[in-house]
């Protein structure tokens, strides 16, 4: 069992292709585990399902390399990273604001996507606790024309500035924030395993007990949300009260 990683180091760049290939380039030198990768901006920023993340000066975009921990798969770390990036969000804004997290992990601040998380698994032989890059990129102080091309998503696209009526806010409480939280959540997964991380997931959720459209790989369904299970899957019941898990798919939209 390897012993459980800690905040060891962090690097700090103006400017990098994917905060998310230099944590992997880092990782295949060896030692990087624990390692947090921050830029300022990423010329190649990248999504899920080969997607792109729009990275220009005024977002943070931070990764780390972290181990899942048996016999939780890395799933339970993608889950885990929306939980931090929805405290960071909430811890750096008014409380009149609201925060939550939509499965599996993006934050959505007043209803609009602020921060994306991207977990990716890296093969260094471990298959009992996987390494993984958990990638993520908070909309900090981006003005509506950066985030106009992502105005027609199902969940749009806003940052701290948008919703501040234009007001700056400082990058570097923001990225020490998510450092801070991702190690304190990741230490309480190492130690308690994934149950109190889900619960704080659940908490932090807007959509538990709502009825949504969900898009499966072939089909699209109308459910209510119950809750995730122990491996992070999102579940679903239909009007008769039958229960799925779902390890894949896409919130459409909540209905009403
Ligand atoms: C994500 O993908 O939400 C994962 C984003 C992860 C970004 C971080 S930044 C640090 C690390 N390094 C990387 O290279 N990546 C990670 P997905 O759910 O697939 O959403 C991507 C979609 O959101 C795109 O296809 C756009 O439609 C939209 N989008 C792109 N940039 C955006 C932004 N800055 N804010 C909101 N939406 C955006």
């Amino acid at each position: 069992m390897p012993a459980k990683p800690t905040a060891t180091n962090i690097v700090q760049l103006d400017r990098i292709d994917s905060t998310n290939e230099e944590a992997k380039r880092l990782a295949r030198q060896g030692g990087a585990e624990g390692t947090f990768v921050i830029a300022m901006e990423q010329t190649a920023g990248k999504g899920s399902q080969g997607r792109t993340w729009a990275s220009p000066v005024g977002g943070v975009y931070l990764s780390t390399v972290l181990r899942a921990k048996a016999p939780h798969p890395p799933t339970t770390l993608s889950i885990l990273a929306g939980v931090a990036a929805a405290q960071t969000v909430r811890d750096s804004l008014p409380k009149s604001f609201e925060v939550s997290v939509k499965w599996p992990n993006d934050v959505l601040l007043d209803g609009k996507k602020v921060a994306g998380v991207l977990c990716e698994s890296l093969d260094d032989g471990s298959e009992t606790n996987p390494l993984c890059v958990l990638g993520i990129g908070i909309n900090v102080n981006l003005d509506q024309s950066q985030l106009s091309p992502f105005a027609g998503n199902p969940f749009g696209a806003t940052s701290f500035q948008i919703v501040t009526s234009g007001k700056k806010h400082p990058i570097e409480p923001v990225a020490q924030r998510l450092v801070t939280k991702l190690t304190n959540l990741h230490e309480l997964y190492w130690t308690e395993g994934f149950a109190p991380v889900a619960m704080i997931w659940e908490r932090n959720c807007s959509t538990i007990g709502r009825p949504l459209r969900f898009a499966l790989k072939e089909k699209e369904i109308e459910a209510v949300c119950v809750g995730i299970d122990r491996s992070g899957a999102l579940v679903l019941s239909n009007e008769r009260g039958e229960q799925s898990a779902h390890a894949v798919g896409e919130i459409k939209c909540f209905l009403p």
